[in-house]
């Protein structure tokens, strides 16, 4: 009993740490894209790099160098390295070889591994279980101590124990075969070449001196290998390799600091454009991070600083902005960090604060330490940099200069024009006013939204012996010019009109008749197109108000007036009021009275009119006071065609 008891044990022990496997995998296979993000060519994908980081990492611990992919015929993917191969010896707490512990527990690598810049610390970073879950067989083959261990697994689970197949080896390493389950990759399981290569290239550029292979059996063995002693220095010679670089070969400087190790190579070239790209643990950091924002303010500071001291910046040379400092640059920045902290939306962003200081100081130091020891190429970078500035502030100038037109061109837009809010020309009405207290009564008694008012000082027109001419160039007139928009002389185009109607709304008394006239006398002589198109009206407020009560009328012309008090009837006696100007009505009464459509009468103005009207600017000029009146007094109005 005692035997059975202890067998049953070793029974129970062994089910639950399986049982506990089981659900591990069970987990993955249930929901595949919480472990590698989706289950579309992306996920299948992600499957290779989660074998490939470890051996990244093996290397990156200084015991591998070569890593090579093979995409076999049936689209499974076998990786290779040489390192030091997975662990085979017993694993005491799971009572399995530490190879099966890390093919099917769940972030069990991590607990072997120790220490090191893990790739696999990164995005993903789920282990080799997870792709041992995903797939429908996958076979381990580990060099090591001489012996070639194997074990087969299928969905996660092994088929067979870990055995020794050859004990004549002279390499170490580990050899990953994988077939993704179609199960689980139902969009596709078809491995796409140039993904995997580019990829591949660029571990290799990250990671100097590590050979990196692909090669495609269904491709009749298309095979490409990469291997940059130079790293990330190469990195940048290949972004450049279709440029003109500033100088060869690109910057390279490196240095770590709290375990953190940063580097970084760069080059000028002589175009504008710049590209920057960072890498945490071999992951690109698309949004950036503290690593790129000491290195921009690291690049800025020092060109500015080194500009100075050597003399290339004179004193009123203008400061470099970071993108002055960084026009035509390729650069690359890499770290390696025991602890990255990823931030942003698509969590590519380093978020630790204190690698900006790291970076920013280590590069400070090196970067200047360059320019001193190659000042040649320290002075074409300064001058190229100078050139950015100086275009950028020409650019920034000529933008200056093209608001301030249009500011200007706003601006004259009258400050006294009480635009209307619509800007359809063919619904909008300019008033033109004359007085400003007549001009406050009809902009409170308008109807803004198709209504414009602008007001006029009588005195520009009120002067009788003005000259055409000179009220050209008046203040007033330059006013309504620029609110009609139109433009004058050459520039002058009715297409512009902002106003369909400009309505001259005078007061009902000679000097009113008077400004009306030089008014019209402008229009036929400057713009007898705005005359034409029938754009130009008076007018025309009453000349009475006559009151009984509650009952209120108005009278545009004596007969009317007579015609009212006949209509009226005998007491009380009506209170007529004879409006001497605009200005005596209140907003409401200038509305109902002659700005409201629906109860106005606005006159038309005909070239006939506006000729006469000149006729009789001319017949002023002269030098005869007594017939000037007596002809404004018989001759106030003298338009026509009644427009409703
Ligand atoms: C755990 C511990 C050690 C190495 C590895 C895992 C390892 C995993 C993979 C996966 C693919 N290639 C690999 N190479 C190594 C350390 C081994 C030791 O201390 O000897």
């Amino acid at each position: 009993m005692a035997l059975e008891e202890h067998d049953l044990r070793r029974e129970d022990t062994y089910d639950a740490s399986q049982i506990q496997v089981l659900e591990g995998l069970e987990a993955v296979r249930k929901r595949p894209g919480m472990y590698i993000g989706s289950t579309s060519s992306r996920g299948l994908h992600h499957l290779v790099w989660e074998i490939v980081d470890n051996s990244v990492d093996e290397a990156l611990a200084g015991y591998c160098d070569e890593i090579n992919v093979v995409i076999e015929e049936d689209h499974s993917i076998t990786v290779t390295d040489n390192g030091r191969g997975i662990p085979v010896g017993m694993h005491e707490k799971e009572g399995r070889p530490a190879v099966e512990v890390i093919l099917t527990v769940l972030h069990a690598g991590g607990k072997f591994g120790g220490g090191g810049y893990k790739v696999s610390g990164g995005l993903h970073g789920v282990g080799a279980s997870v792709v041992n879950a995903l797939s429908t067989t996958l076979e381990v083959y580990v060099h090591r101590e001489g012996n070639i261990h194997y074990q087969k697994f299928s969905r996660g689970v092994p088929v067979t124990d870990l055995q020794v197949i050859d004990n004549k080896t002279d390499r170490t390493g580990t050899i990953i075969h994988f077939v993704p389950d179609p199960e689980i990759f139902t969009d596709t399981i078809e491995y796409d070449y140039n993904i995997l290569a580019e990829r591949l290239q660029e571990l290799a550029f990250l990671n100097k001196g590590i050979r990196m292979s692909i090669e495609d059996k269904r491709d009749e063995g298309r095979k490409q290998e990469f291997h940059y002693e130079g790293g990330i220095q190469s990195y940048v010679e290949y972004l450049n390799r279709t440029k003109e670089p500033l100088h060869e070969p690109p910057i390279y400087v490196e240095g770590s600091r709290n375990g953190v190790i940063v580097e970084v190579a760069m080059q000028y070239n002589k175009g504008y454009d710049g590209q920057l790209y960072s890498f945490v643990n071999n992951i690109h950091t698309h949004e950036g991070g503290t690593h790129e924002s000491g290195f921009k303010s690291a690049l800025t500071k020092l060109m500015n600083e080194y500009g100075k001291k050597s003399g290339l910046l004179k004193e009123n040379d203008p400061h470099f902005s970071g993108d002055d400092v960084r026009e035509g640059l390729t650069a690359i920045i890499s770290i390696k960090h025991q602890n990255p902290q990823f931030e942003g939306q698509t969590k590519t962003k380093l978020g630790n604060s204190e690698v900006r200081s790291i970076t920013d100081s280590i590069l400070s130091e090196k970067l200047e330490t360059y320019l001193l020891e190659n000042p040649s190429i320290a002075k074409e970078i300064v001058n190229k940099s100078l050139t950015a500035t100086r275009a950028r502030l020409a650019a920034k100038k000529a933008r200056e200069l093209t608001r301030r037109k249009n500011a200007l061109e706003i601006s004259t837009l009258p400050g006294k024009l009480a635009d209307c809010t619509s800007k359809d020309p063919e619904i909008s009405e300019l008033f033109i006013v004359e007085g400003n207290s007549a001009g406050g009564s009809a902009k409170q008694g308008r109807d803004r939204h198709f209504q414009a008012i602008l007001p006029l000082r009588g005195k520009i027109l009120n002067v009788e012996k003005v000259q055409v001419d000179r009220a050209l160039h008046n203040a007033e007139i330059g006013t309504i010019i620029k609110a009609f928009g139109t433009g004058i002389g050459e520039e002058f185009n009715i297409e512009k009109a902002r106003y369909h109607k400009i309505v001259i709304m005078t007061d009902a008394d000679v000097d009113g008749a008077h400004i009306r006239t030089l008014m019209l006398t402008f229009f036929y002589r400057f713009m007898p197109e705005a005359i034409e198109k029938g754009y130009i009206y008076c007018a025309q407020p009453p000349l009475y108000k006559v009151q009984q009560g509650k009952n209120i009328q108005y009278a545009y012309n004596d007969t009317q007036l007579e015609r009212i008090k006949a209509s009226l009837p005998a007491s009380p006696k009506p209170n007529i009021q004879r409006y001497k100007g605009l200005g005596e009505m209140n907003p409401k009464q200038l509305w109902e009275t002659t700005m409201n459509p629906e109860t106005r009468t606005l006159l038309q103005v005909t070239i006939d009119d506006a000729r006469v009207a000149e006729e009789t600017v001319v017949m002023l000029m002269g030098e005869k006071v007594a017939p000037r009146r007596q002809f404004i007094e018989e001759n106030a109005l003298y338009v026509q065609n009644l427009d409703v």
